[in-house]
C-alpha cells in the first residue's frame, strides 16, 4: 500500500509544469476566451488564509473554465505602491522598494505553492517603473482633455510635524504620530473628473453584478433632484442654496451656510466675528461623518446678516453650521423647520420662528406644539399662488419648479453626493504626477518623452514623516519644458487607486514598452468576464475602474464601457472561535503551516467545502481533518485499483456504476459552473462513497469502472490540480489532466432515478405516482395532495398530518 505524500507530489509536478509552460496563454483567435480576474493583492508580507480564500476557489472556476473549451486568462500580479511600505521606511529604516520587494518575493513562493495557473509572464507590479510610467501617461492625456485639473482642497494637517496625514492617521482627531491636535487645511491638490461621468455610473445595463454593490455605489453616487434658488443679501452676492423641496419655499424661515461658505466673511457683521471665527475654526477639526450625524446636538452662530426669501420677500438671519457641508450642493441651504428635522432641531435650540406650509390631512400641524418637523405630504398652505396645491407624486415640486424658472428665481438642478475624485498623495511611495511648476509658463505637463518620471531612489526619510519628495532638491528642481527656465516638480504623488483602476487592462500585454496595452489584445482578452474579490471594494476601487474605463473610451483606447461584465464577492473566513482572526485574539490560521502539514491540495479542497463561497464561515480543525481524510480515500481507491485489468463482464453493476458516475458528473457541472463549491465537494464525497462500497466488487474489473476513475480525476482537477495530475498519471494517462476536456453526461444515463410513491388518505392506498428517487419530503407532499384521486378523499376535509416514509409512502391523516 502506497501512502499519500503531498509533498513530493506537489514539488514534482510544480516543476514539471514550469518546464512544460502548460499556463502560459496567449491569443488564439479559434478559440473562445475567457478574462477570469482575481484581485491582486498588496505586499504587505505573507499570504494569509484571507487571500487562499479568494484565490483557491477562482482558480477551480477558472481551471473549469479552461477544461470546457475556453482560452483562459488568469494573471496574478501586485498592487505594490502604498502608505504601509512608507511606515516601514519611516519607522524601522527599510527602503520601501526593498521591503515591498522582499514581500513580493515571499508571496509569489506562497502563491506557487497555492498551486494556481497564474501565467507568471504576465505578472505586473504596479511599483516599477514600466507600469507606473502609464499612470503618468494617462494622468497627461486627462490633462489634456479637462479630465484632470487641480484645485484647492481641505486635507488633515499636523502643525507640529508639518505634514499632511491620511484619513486613518487621525486617531480621535489627533495624529497618530505626535499625538498632536490636528486640523484642517487647504492645499492644492490634482482631482480627476469623475463626476462628468456621475450619470452614466448610475447605469448597470449590460453587466451582472450583485444587487448589493450596485446599489452601493448608487448610494455612493447619490443623485438627487430639486432645484438652485438664489436669495439676495445686503452684500451685493445672492446665495445660492439646492434644495429638495422648493415646494417648501414659503416657509424657510432662516439661511444656514457651511462654515467654510466664501459669502461668511462677508456677511458676518462686527459684532458677531469672533464667535464666527471661533465656531469657523472648532469646525475645521471635525469629520464629515461626525458633522452629519444625526444623533448629535446642533449648533451653530449667527452672522449677523439677512437674506431676502425670493418668493415672498421676507427678510431672513443667515446662520452658519457644521451640519451643512461645504462639499455637497452649493455649500449652503435655506432653512424649513416645519418640515425637515435638522432645521427643526436647529430652530427649537436658538428659538427661531417655524411656519408651516404643507398641511396633512387631518389636525392641523401647530407649529408652537409640534415636536418634530413634518417631512411627508399634504397640501401647501401659506405659499401664495400655491396654496392648495397637493404635494403627493412630486406635482408641487415640479409646479414651483417650473415657476421658478418662468419668474428667474431658480432653476431645476440634479445634485451628486460623489465628488471628484482627489488623486494627490503627500507621500512619497507613489507615482510622481508628471507637471512641473515655472514662474514663466505656469502648470507645464511633462512631456510624453520624458516619462517616467522616476522616483529618486535615494530618499531620505526622516520620522515626521514628510514626504521625501519635497526636501531632495535633486527631483525637485527641474529645468521647464516650454521655456528651458527653472522649474519645479510637482512632489506630489498619486493614490495608488489609480494603479488598480487599469491593471487589469496591463495582463493582457504586459511588456508592451511603448504604449499601455496592445490594442489587438485588448480586442481579444478584455473586458474582464469574470471578476472575484472582497465586498470592501464595492465603492471605491471599483467605481474607479468603472471611470477609468469610460474615460479610456472616451479618449479612443478602449472599444467598450464596462471593464468587469461578472463580479462575485467571497465571504470571509473567521477564526475557529467564529471571530474575525487576528493577531490579538490568537485565532489565526496560518496558511503555510497548514500547506506544510496537509499539502495545498486538501487547504484549496477544505476551501471549498468550508461554506457556500459567499459566505464563507469559521475555521474548523474537525472539517479540515475530514476533507484530509476523503483526499487520501480518493489517494487510495484510485491507486489500488490502477492496475487491475477491465476483463469482468459488462452486467447490470457495472450499468448501476455508469449511472452514479454520469449522474454526479451532472451535479459536478452544475455546481461548480455556479461556484457552488461546497455542495460541489460533498456530491464527491457521496461519489467515492459508493465506490468504496463497490471496491470488493467485480464491477471493479469492468470498463465501467475505469471511466469512473477517470472521471473522478478530471473533477477533481480544478479543485486539487496536484493530486489529480498525479493520479492521471497512474492511471496511465497521458499529460496533463489539466489539458483535458471536461467530461460530459449522458443524459439518460444521469436522468434520476424513478421510484412508486404511494400515497395514502387515512391509511387507504389512493394513488401510485412515479417520482425521482431522490424526492424531497416536502415535494412529495406536494406532489400526493395534488393528485386527483387523492383531491376527491380529501373534499370537505382538513389535512391534520402528513406521514412520509422516504422512497415508499406519504399517508395523509384528514378529518
Ligand atoms: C429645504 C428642505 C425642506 C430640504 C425640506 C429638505 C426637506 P438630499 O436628499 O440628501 O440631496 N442640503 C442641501 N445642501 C446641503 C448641504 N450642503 N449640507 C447639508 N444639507 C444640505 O438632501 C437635500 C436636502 O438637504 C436639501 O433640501 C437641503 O434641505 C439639504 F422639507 O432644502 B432641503
Ligand atoms: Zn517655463
Amino acid at each position: 500500500r502506497e501512502a499519500y505524500e503531498p509533498h513530493a507530489i506537489e514539488e514534482k509536478w510544480r516543476k514539471i509544469w514550469d518546464e512544460t509552460g502548460i499556463y502560459r496563454v496567449v491569443e488564439d483567435p479559434n478559440r473562445p476566451k475567457w478574462y477570469h480576474l482575481t484581485m491582486y493583492p498588496y505586499p504587505s508580507g505573507d499570504l494569509h488564509i484571507g487571500h487562499w480564500y479568494a484565490m483557491a476557489p477562482s482558480d477551480a472556476a477558472a481551471r473549469f473554465k479552461r477544461m470546457s473549451g475556453y482560452n483562459v486568462l488568469f494573471p496574478m500580479g501586485f498592487d505594490a505602491f502604498g502608505l504601509p511600505a512608507e511606515n516601514a521606511a519611516i519607522t524601522r529604516g527599510i527602503h520601501p522598494f526593498k521591503w515591498t520587494m522582499d514581500n513580493i518575493e515571499r508571496m509569489r513562493r506562497q502563491l506557487r505553492s497555492m498551486g494556481a495557473m497564474f501565467d507568471w509572464s504576465r505578472e505586473v507590479v504596479t511599483c516599477l517603473p514600466d507600469y507606473y510610467r502609464w499612470n503618468q501617461w494617462f494622468f497627461l492625456q486627462f490633462y489634456k482633455n479637462g479630465l484632470a485639473y487641480r484645485a484647492s482642497a481641505p486635507v488633515w494637517w499636523c502643525p507640529k510635524d508639518q505634514t499632511v496625514l491620511a484619513n486613518e492617521q487621525v486617531i480621535d482627531g489627533r495624529c497618530e504620530r505626535c499625538g498632536t491636535e490636528v486640523y484642517r487645511r487647504d492645499l492644492e491638490q490634482w482631482f480627476f473628473r469623475i463626476t462628468k461621468y456621475a450619470e452614466e455610473l448610475l447605469n448597470f445595463d449590460g453587466i451582472e453584478w450583485p444587487e448589493r454593490v450596485m446599489t452601493m455605489q448608487r448610494n455612493w453616487i447619490g443623485r438627487s433632484e430639486g432645484a438652485r434658488v438664489r436669495f439676495q443679501t445686503a452684500v451685493g452676492d445672492a446665495i445660492e442654496i439646492f434644495t429638495t423641496r422648493p415646494d417648501t419655499l414659503w416657509g424657510a424661515t432662516f439661511m444656514v451656510l457651511a462654515p467654510e461658505h466664501p459669502l461668511v466673511e462677508r456677511l458676518t457683521s462686527p459684532e458677531q466675528r469672533a464667535a464666527v471665527e471661533a465656531y469657523v475654526d472648532q469646525t475645521r477639526r471635525e469629520t464629515d461623518i461626525e458633522r452629519t450625524a444625526t444623533d448629535r446636538e446642533k449648533t451653530g452662530v449667527f452672522t449677523g446678516g439677512y437674506a431676502i426669501n425670493p418668493v415672498n420677500g421676507a427678510q431672513i438671519p443667515v446662520w452658519i453650521a457644521d451640519y451643512v457641508l461645504m462639499s455637497y450642493g452649493t455649500g449652503a441651504i435655506m432653512a424649513v423647520p416645519a418640515h425637515d428635522q435638522r432645521d427643526f432641531e436647529f430652530a427649537r435650540k436658538y428659538d427661531l420662528p417655524i411656519q408651516v406650509v404643507i398641511q396633512p390631512e387631518g389636525e392641523p400641524l401647530d407649529p408652537a406644539t409640534m415636536t418634530e418637523a413634518y417631512p411627508g405630504d399634504g397640501v401647501m398652505v401659506n405659499s401664495g399662488p400655491f396654496d392648495g396645491t397637493p404635494t403627493a407624486g412630486g406635482e408641487a415640486v415640479r409646479r414651483v419648479t417650473e415657476w421658478l424658472e418662468e419668474q428667474g428665481l431658480g432653476s431645476h438642478a440634479v445634485t451628486y453626493r460623489l465628488r471628484d475624485w482627489l488623486i494627490s498623495r503627500q507621500r512619497y511611495w507613489g507615482t510622481p504626477i508628471p507637471i512641473v511648476y515655472c514662474d514663466k509658463c505656469g502648470t507645464v505637463p511633462v512631456p510624453e518623452d520624458q516619462l517616467p518620471v522616476l522616483l529618486p531612489e535615494d530618499a531620505e526619510f526622516t520620522p515626521t514623516g514628510v514626504s521625501p519628495l519635497k526636501t531632495d532638491e535633486r527631483f525637485v528642481n527641474t529645468t521647464c519644458p516650454e521655456c528651458g527656465g527653472p522649474a519645479r516638480r510637482e512632489t506630489d504623488t498619486m493614490d495608488t487607486f489609480v494603479d488598480s483602476s487599469w491593471y487589469q487592462y496591463r495582463y493582457v500585454s504586459p511588456h508592451e514598452a511603448d504604449r499601455p496595452f496592445d490594442p489587438d489584445a485588448i480586442a481579444y482578452w478584455t473586458p474582464v468576464d469574470q471578476y472575484t474579490g472582497g465586498i470592501e471594494h464595492a465603492t471605491m476601487h471599483l467605481m474607479y475602474a468603472r471611470f477609468f474605463t469610460k474615460a479610456l473610451r472616451d479618449l479612443g483606447l478602449l472599444p467598450f464601457d464596462e471593464p468587469f461584465l461578472r463580479l462575485f464577492n467571497q465571504g470571509i473566513i473567521l477564526g475557529e472561535d467564529n471571530e474575525k482572526m487576528s493577531k490579538s485574539r490568537g485565532n489565526v490560521v496560518d496558511p503555510d503551516d497548514l500547506v506544510a502539514q496537509l499539502g495545498a491540495d486538501t487547504v484549496r479542497l477544505y476551501l471549498m467545502f468550508i461554506a457556500p463561497w459567499e459566505q464563507g464561515g469559521p475555521w474548523s480543525s474537525r472539517g479540515i481533518a475530514g476533507v484530509e481524510r476523503f483526499v487520501r480515500r480518493v489517494w487510495t481507491i484510485v491507486t489500488e485499483t490502477a492496475d487491475t485489468p477491465a476483463d469482468g463482464p459488462d452486467g447490470e453493476a457495472a450499468h448501476k456504476l455508469r449511472k452514479i458516475t454520469h449522474r454526479t458528473i451532472k451535479a459536478v457541472t452544475e455546481d461548480i459552473s455556479t461556484f457552488q463549491f461546497n455542495t460541489m465537494v460533498a456530491r464527491l464525497m457521496e461519489f467515492v462513497n459508493e465506490l468504496s462500497s463497490l471496491r470488493d466488487t467485480e464491477v471493479v474489473r469492468t470498463e465501467a469502472w475505469r471511466e469512473a476513475m477517470r472521471t473522478l480525476v478530471l473533477l477533481l482537477a480544478p479543485s486539487t490540480p496536484y493530486l489529480a495530475e498525479e493520479l492521471w498519471e497512474r492511471l496511465g494517462q497521458p499529460y496533463s489532466v489539466h489539458q483535458q476536456s471536461w467530461p460530459q453526461y449522458d443524459p439518460e444515463l444521469a436522468a434520476a432515478e424513478m421510484i412508486e410513491l404511494v400515497v395514502q388518505v387515512n391509511g387507504k392506498v389512493r394513488d401510485r405516482l412515479e417520482v425521482p428517487a431522490d424526492i424531497t419530503e416536502e415535494r412529495a407532499i406536494e406532489l400526493a395532495t395534488a393528485s386527483n384521486r387523492v383531491r376527491e378523499h380529501l373534499q370537505g376535509r382538513t389535512v391534520r398530518r402528513t406521514i412520509y416514509v422516504p422512497g415508499r409512502l406519504v399517508n395523509i391523516v384528514a378529518g
